[in-house]
């Protein structure tokens, strides 16, 4: 499968790894839009949130966890932070393995644009 976030799972392509366990794997995104901008992913393959279902949908919550422990530990989580999930074309999603944005280190806008 030519998925970009499998390839950093599996190391064919390069990441600065922030957390890594043997469901999730947590990385500096490559074009940040904020002092803090880490992806969280399964890495098992899970094209998207409409993917999510009673059988896989542990890893949701699961990394919303991570992401509250990594937040802490970039000392992010006192100020406060935005966890993002794009689903779809209308939704920006443009790389299609689910990925949590974990964002934070600035005060950000609502709505998004
Ligand atoms: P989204 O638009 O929600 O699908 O977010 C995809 C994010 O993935 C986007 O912010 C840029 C990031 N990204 C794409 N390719 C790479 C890559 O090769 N390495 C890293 N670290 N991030 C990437």
């Amino acid at each position: 499968m030519d998925c970009i976030f499998c390839k950093i799972v599996s190391r064919q392509i390069p990441s600065e790894i922030v957390f890594e366990d043997e469901k999730i794997i947590a990385f500096r995104d490559i074009s940040p839009a904020a002092p803090v901008h880490i992806l969280i992913i399964p890495k098992q393959h899970i094209s998207s949130a409409l993917e999510i279902n009673s059988s896989n949908s542990s890893i949701v919550s699961y990394i919303i966890e991570a992401a509250a422990r990594i937040a802490r530990e970039e000392g992010i989580a006192e100020d406060g932070f935005r966890i993002v999930n794009n689903c779809g074309k209308d939704g920006g999603q443009t790389v299609n393995h689910l990925h949590f944005h974990l964002l934070g280190g600035r005060n950000l806008t609502w709505p998004p644009g």
